[in-house]
């Protein structure tokens, strides 16, 4: 005979996935090249000899053995390992491999949050009834990512998702993290706090002179001493060294905008080639739209010039709408202040302000 709390799904038993895609824009990158596996690959906003403005998006992990990482200038990336693999970004293909791997994951989901390109929370079918089985749906999982879209993840399982997102981190790259309820606090303990998310450089350089530098420090802390120095957030800084997190897995509720940018093979000041571009990105970002179910106010359009100054503008519309004409014509009215002599480098098209077609209210962030 069951007992009456095996029959909870794994909702109501609290097991929570956290998807994290591994070095994201670089695998795809290597997955399009399989002769640069192994190697250190940089992506990168301005790969010209390590002179430009840009930064670097993402990198391999051989990269990252150099103290290269996301956000670091690209200069300083070339002079850290000037043999590195530099790669400008291709953030149409980076889209379009996210999108199919957002469904990927949709399917291995009772509910399904993604939170950015490349990450996502899940609550796994009802087949998942405890942490065991839920370790095997996640090396389902990776396996399924890594034969349709030839790159790997790291996952982490949790009864919340604070916890699974810690350990996602916690073992990458390919990495698989299980923090059973039990295990919760020696899982927790140990770690830095800057692993809590939330905490960055100045909040634990402030702890530090607190004389708090792990988690469990920062989990026995006076909540008072905390308050003094933080405010309300230093209760809630207290409640997520202790593993508390109630966050719910809310479907679309990070989805603040669709937008798609494209980058023309050559910078081009040709009205005809740019208009064209818009166009395609228009419909791609229609189609999300439609598959999402949600109308839009706002129509924004980004372009970048051959020396990397870029510019948005928006229009708000009065009425919510889906309608992809209007998202044609509003971007191509903004673009015309832009078409001229100079070239355009990058052209992107895209909605905010969105509302879920078949409910009344507005849709809220998530943190
Ligand atoms: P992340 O998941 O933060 O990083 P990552 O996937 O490259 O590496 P990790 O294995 O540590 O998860 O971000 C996902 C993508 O978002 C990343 O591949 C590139 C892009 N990105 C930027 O363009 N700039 C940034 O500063 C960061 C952090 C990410
Ligand atoms: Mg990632």
């Amino acid at each position: 005979m069951p007992t009456p709390s095996s029959k909870l799904n794994a909702s109501e038993r609290r097991i929570i996935f956290h998807v994290d895609m591994d070095s994201f824009f670089a695998s795809v990158e290597i997955r399009e090249r399989p002769e640069l596996k192994g190697l250190p690959v940089i992506v990168g906003s301005d790969p010209k000899v390590g002179s430009g403005r840009g930064v670097v998006s993402t990198c391999s992990y051989e990269a990252r053995r150099y103290g290269i990482h996301s956000a670091m200038p690209i200069s300083q990336a070339y002079r850290l390992y000037p043999d590195a693999i530099f790669l400008p970004v291709n953030m149409k293909l980076y889209a379009s491999v996210s999108t199919k791997i957002m469904e990927l994951l949709r399917g291995f989901a009772d509910r399904f949050q993604q939170v950015s390109v490349d990450e996502a929370y899940l609550i796994p079918g009802p087949e998942v009834r405890n942490f065991e089985e839920a370790a095997l749906y996640a090396l389902k999982i990776k396996d399924e990512i890594q034969r349709q879209e030839g790159i790997t993840c790291s996952i982490g399982v949790g009864l919340n998702k604070l916890i699974a997102k810690i350990a996602s981190g916690f073992q990458k790259p390919d990495g698989l993290t299980v923090v059973r309820p039990v295990d919760v606090k020696e899982f927790l303990f140990p770690l830095p706090v800057s692993k809590v998310p939330g905490i960055g450089k100045k909040t634990a350089n402030t702890l530090k002179s607190l004389g708090i530098t792990r988690v469990e420090e920062l989990a026995n802390c006076n909540v008072q001493l905390l308050s003094e120095r933080f405010g309300k957030i230093g209760f809630r800084m207290k409640q997520l060294a202790n593993g508390l997190d109630f966050g719910e897995i809310r479907e679309n509720e990070s989805l603040k905008s669709i937008s798609r940018h494209g980058t023309f093979a050559e910078d081009t000041n040709d009205p005809v080639k740019i208009t064209n571009s818009l166009d395609l990105l228009a419909e791609s970002v229609h189609s999300s739209l439609l598959k999402h179910r949600f109308f839009f106010k706002t129509i924004t359009l980004t372009i970048r010039f051959d020396d990397f100054s870029t510019y948005t503008r928006s229009k708000t519309i009065p009425n919510w709408t889906s309608d992809i004409f209007l998202i044609k014509r509003t971007a191509k009215l903004l673009l015309s202040k832009f078409i001229g002599s100079r070239k355009l480098r990058l052209v992107g098209v895209g909605v905010t302000k969105l509302r879920k077609r078949d409910e009344n209210q507005t849709l809220v962030t998530d943190f």
